[in-house]
């Protein structure tokens, strides 16, 4: 039946967000959401369209680039992941108010459990916050779906309108049915009018109540014109229990009841959280004795409920209140919901699976080959008791050979170090601080927070770990780079060092991190500089990232058992996938499954006992 290709959820969006006649997108990286924005980009390319698609610096800039763009008449939108939604909510909060002109789409990606992200929050908070209509997808088909209804409902109501997947839709893989793209053939056309595009108080005295009222109405469509998305599954015999489901839970739901094959459980699926269709979830509720809620990962269908007595659920603690709604977790509440013992097949099988495979797990660490190891290592010789903060790359997990003492969110390193600045100077006490930050999330937020320092005279010193990539969310372009995604489009390269100057500051050397002495000696010279003079000395550690594949020297070693006197220093500071330590002989050994032969270990052994094999350097 029509031509359907197997996409993840994440392209499924983008293809949504191309055939729906989209004319500007605009993201931020950050998992689950990276891939929607480059699958744009792809689509877009390959159906011809005119779609502008970029990387913008951060969430906030790419919120307001979008949302203006609508301003316009034409179709836009903004993709972030959840904690992306932070940085935007101050746009956010006053575009609500907006009486816009164009279809606006937020797309929010959600990571309960969390699996790669700094918390667990839920998206639809913020839609509720903002008081923003929002679709929530139970599958990669209906993810496509709502970003038409989304920028349908948007435009009825001339209101940004949010779509939030979770994980576990952006990342399933599904059969989605392709169409053509909507040919809306829109010209820009700014229609000047301060009372709509001025948010003075004065305007948002009229907007506010306005919103209110769109709300209101986009409520009673939820009710009555969505039946594709909320709509009950009833019990085919008397109900024993009742679920309502959102998200993807609905889908985990429904495989199970299958699987059951139980005919007396009715299931009410949601897939407009907000404004709540309340109307239709009190009906259903007035109809079961015995009803749970599930939904990740806030309580935001019971919250909008003004009755929740009857309601198990996030709310009252059945359901626990935090973490991610897996299978097992949703098979055992059902059946505790049923007054029913739990079944021991199914997840154990699965568990025995993994057994049989016999993977030890492992900490997620930096690449064997990194240069942020190389970095961290030349630093914390440098400064042994300096305190360090850092930022979200790659680089927190330096974390692992302690080389990192806090993290905040993107951009908090500098500000971290201005505040330990600050608590240590009104002792007397010149505290040795290094904050460590990426090339792309000092672009993202990091300028600011040099800025700060600057402004205040703080001093500490700064270690831009520029590997010339986002690569912590895949490898995406960013201002140190310059690309651009689609094909034909040419962007153009920010160089940092004139940026850090142009902030004001007066101390700032390019460093290759592979050489750890010399760097060690730059970073001693920047904090006597940034303590003699009260201001940030900057140090910028350039090697590309690994993933780039970029050809390097490559030196072959090896650990000299005569030499290795198995004091783990290694193991401790450099922390290598491809240096692990042998329990059983007691000392250092080089894995060659992992190494690269980038050679940096030989400069990290205090013993000399990592050594260059003669003759097989290239
Ligand atoms: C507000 C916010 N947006 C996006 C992300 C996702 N994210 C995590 S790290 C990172 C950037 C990493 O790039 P960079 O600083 O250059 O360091 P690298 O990983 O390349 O070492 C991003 C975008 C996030 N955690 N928070």
């Amino acid at each position: 039946m029509g031509n359907k290709v197997i996409l993840l959820g994440n392209e499924a969006i983008a293809r949504g967000i191309v055939e729906a006649g989209c004319d500007v997108a605009v993201a931020y990286p950050g998992t689950p959401s990276s891939e929607i924005l480059p699958a744009v980009a792809k689509f877009a390319d390959e159906l011809g369209t005119r779609t502008a698609v970029e990387w913008a610096v951060n969430e906030k800039v790419a919120f307001e680039v979008a949302a203006t763009a609508s301003f316009t008449g034409k179709r836009t939108c903004a993709i972030m992941k959840q904690v992306g939604l932070n940085v935007a909510a101050d746009p956010l909060m006053s575009v609500a108010h907006f009486d816009l002109a164009g279809g606006f789409l937020i797309v929010s990606a959600d990571d309960p459990g969390p699996h790669s992200s700094q918390t667990e929050q839920d998206s639809r908070y913020f839609a509720m916050f903002a008081k923003v209509p929002c679709f929530d997808p139970a599958s990669a088909q209906e993810a496509k779906d709502m970003v038409f209804d989304a920028f349908d409902l948007s435009e009825k109501y001339r209101m940004p309108v949010m779509l939030r997947p979770a994980v576990r839709v952006d990342h399933c893989r599904q059969d989605v049915e392709l169409g053509t793209v909507k040919d809306l053939a829109r010209k820009a056309d700014f229609k000047k009018d301060i009372r709509r595009w001025v948010c003075l108080p004065a305007h948002v005295k009229i907007n506010h109540p306005q919103l209110n009222a769109k709300l209101d109405t986009v409520r009673e469509d939820f009710e009555t014109l969505y039946g594709r998305y909320n709509f009950e599954v009833p019990a085919k015999e008397k109900p024993r229990l009742g679920i309502i489901a959102g998200g993807v839970s609905f889908s985990i739901v429904m495989d199970l009841l299958k699987e059951w094959k139980r005919e007396d459980v009715s299931v009410l699926k949601i897939g407009t959280p907000h404004p709540l269709p309340v109307k239709m979830v009190q009906d259903f509720i007035a109809r079961h004795d015995n009803v749970i809620v599930l939904e990740e990962t806030y309580p935001v269908i019971e919250m909008q409920l003004p009755d929740r007595t009857k309601l198990k659920g996030r709310w009252n603690g059945f359901v626990p209140r935090a973490g991610e709604l897996l299978p097992e977790v949703i098979r055992d509440l059902v059946l505790a919901a049923l007054g029913e013992p739990l079944p021991e097949a199914g997840v154990s099988e699965l568990k025995a699976a993994i057994e049989e495979m016999k993977v030890t797990p492992k900490p997620p660490m930096l690449c064997p080959g990194c240069p942020h190891r190389a970095s961290f290592f030349a630093m914390r010789k440098a400064l042994p008791t300096g305190i360090y903060p850092s930022d979200i790359g790659c680089y927190t997990l330096g974390v692992n050979q302690r080389d990192v003492d806090t993290t905040i969110d993107m951009g908090a390193s500098l500000t971290s170090a201005s505040g330990f600045y600050l608590a240590y100077k009104t002792d007397g006490k010149d505290q040795p601080v290094v904050a460590t930050i990426g090339d792309s999330t000092f672009f993202h937020m990091g300028i600011l927070g040099l800025a700060n320092a600057v402004y205040n005279r703080h001093a500490f010193v700064l270690a831009i770990l520029d590997n010339s990539i986002t690569a912590m969310t895949g490898g995406q372009s960013n201002p140190s780079v310059g690309e651009k995604l689609r094909q034909g489009d040419e962007g153009r390269r920010i160089e940092i060092e004139p940026v850090v100057r142009g902030c004001g500051v007066s101390f700032v050397k390019v460093v290759e991190p592979y050489d750890t002495s010399d760097s060690a000696e730059v970073f001693k010279e920047a904090w006597e500089h940034a303590k003699a003079n009260r201001e940030p000395a900057v140090v910028i550690l350039r090697h590309p990232c690994m993933l780039l594949k970029q050809k390097q020297a490559r030196v072959k070693v090896r650990v000299n058992p005569d030499k290795c006197i198995g004091c783990k220093y290694c193991t401790n500071f450099f922390n290598c996938p491809g240096l692990p330590f042998d329990e059983t002989a007691k000392k250092a050994r080089i894995d060659e499954r992992f190494c690269v032969q980038c050679g940096v270990c030989i400069q990290v052994c205090p013993h000399g006992a990592i050594e260059a094999v003669e003759g097989e350097e290239e």
